[in-house]
């Protein structure tokens, strides 16, 4: 509905939620509504504090490290006691894993949802620039189970929710609740996420591979062959461009809206890789394949993993699914490394 004054058919996040609990869960409480809506909320927060980060001389470290052992920037630090603040006061939340904790957060009297999350992922980019972004997932605790952190250790396949916001040159909210990802852009003069993209499809294949080519002595045959490809395709046809930019929300959103492949292989110096797989690995799995995309390990699909721990880290190829079963096929060794 383009027109000379522009969209004339605005949809904001608040009422995307709302429209989608009516349609997928007409006699809910709105219970998920709520506690989606108070994400909206933190996502705005945090986005109005990168956006002056440097104004309001909030760069830089915060004086404090995490649990992961990495310096802490204010941002960090901030983006953590929002997220914290505001999951626990919506009142639908009786589990909380932030990338920032060591353990996970008991809610006395919490409600029925269990959220995981990166409250500012990529934080080593902050001072430079950078976009970073907040990754989330939510699990609804089976009614019969007790508050524990077993609401958390399950597959990603049962999440019920998962997105992340994109704080780059424009603010990006890309969500899904069981569907294709909706893609929303913050519009600051409103002060509303607003609809952009329904339904987010995956390209089939993708001209564009994404990984720290700094590693490279360090990967496995699969991945070696795999990048070898990407640069000399078998058949001869284009070579793939190398875009990384060493943020998984940045370089994920691309994969999402461009195609191709985005790649944290496990290698001989982490043999599990280096992103985690409750709040940044299976958040992801979940809206690529929900666009159509595939998200594995190497051994498997990511959100058929069973995690034993709440840090736990997961090798990560996702994107294309042409690419990805590529990747697939050369880490089974069905297919001869041409
Ligand atoms: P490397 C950022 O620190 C992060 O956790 C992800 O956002 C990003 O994809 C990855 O690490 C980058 O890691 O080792 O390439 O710098």
């Amino acid at each position: 509905h383009e027109s000379d004054i522009g969209r004339t058919d605005p949809i904001t996040l608040t009422q995307w939620i709302l429209t989608q609990q009516q349609i997928k869960a007409p006699n809910a409480r709105g219970n998920l509504s709520i506690l989606l809506n108070a994400i909206c909320v933190a996502c705005k927060y945090v986005e109005s504090a990168v956006r002056k980060a440097g104004l309001a001389g909030i760069l830089g470290l915060a004086g404090s490290g995490n649990v992961q052992g990495e310096d802490q920037k204010k941002l960090d630090v901030l983006a953590n006691e929002v997220f914290i603040n505001v999951l626990k006061r919506c009142g639908q939340c009786s589990v909380l894993v932030s990338e920032e904790i060591d353990e996970e957060i008991l809610i006395e009297g919490g409600g029925d949802y269990s959220v995981v999350f990166d409250p500012l992922d990529g934080s080593s980019n902050i001072d430079c620039g950078v976009s970073i972004g907040t990754i989330y997932g939510i699990f609804k605790k089976p009614a019969d189970e007790p508050a524990s952190v077993r609401n958390v250790l399950r597959p990603g396949r049962e999440l019920v929710a998962a997105g992340y916001c994109l704080y780059g040159s424009s603010c990006s909210m890309v969500i899904s609740v069981g569907g294709p990802p909706t893609h929303f852009t913050l519009d600051p003069s409103l002060g509303e996420f607003v609809l952009l993209s329904p339904a987010l499809h995956v390209p089939n294949s993708g001209k564009i591979y994404s990984i720290n080519e700094g590693n490279s002595v360090l990967w496995d045959a699969p991945t070696s062959q795999f990048v070898k490809e990407c640069k000399q395709p078998a058949k001869g046809g284009d070579p793939k461009s190398l875009r990384y930019v060493g943020s998984m929300v940045a370089d994920v959103h691309r994969t999402l809206l461009y195609g191709g492949v985005f790649m944290y292989p496990a290698d001989s110096k982490t043999n599990t890789g280096k992103l985690r797989l409750l709040y940044e690995g299976n958040p992801m799995a979940f809206l690529v394949e929900n666009g159509g995309g595939r998200a594995i390990t190497g051994s498997g699909p990511v959100l058929d993993l069973q995690p034993g721990k709440i840090h736990e880290r997961c090798p990560i190829f996702l994107g294309s699914k042409q690419d990805v079963d590529r990747i697939e096929a050369l880490y089974n060794g069905a297919a001869e490394a041409v």
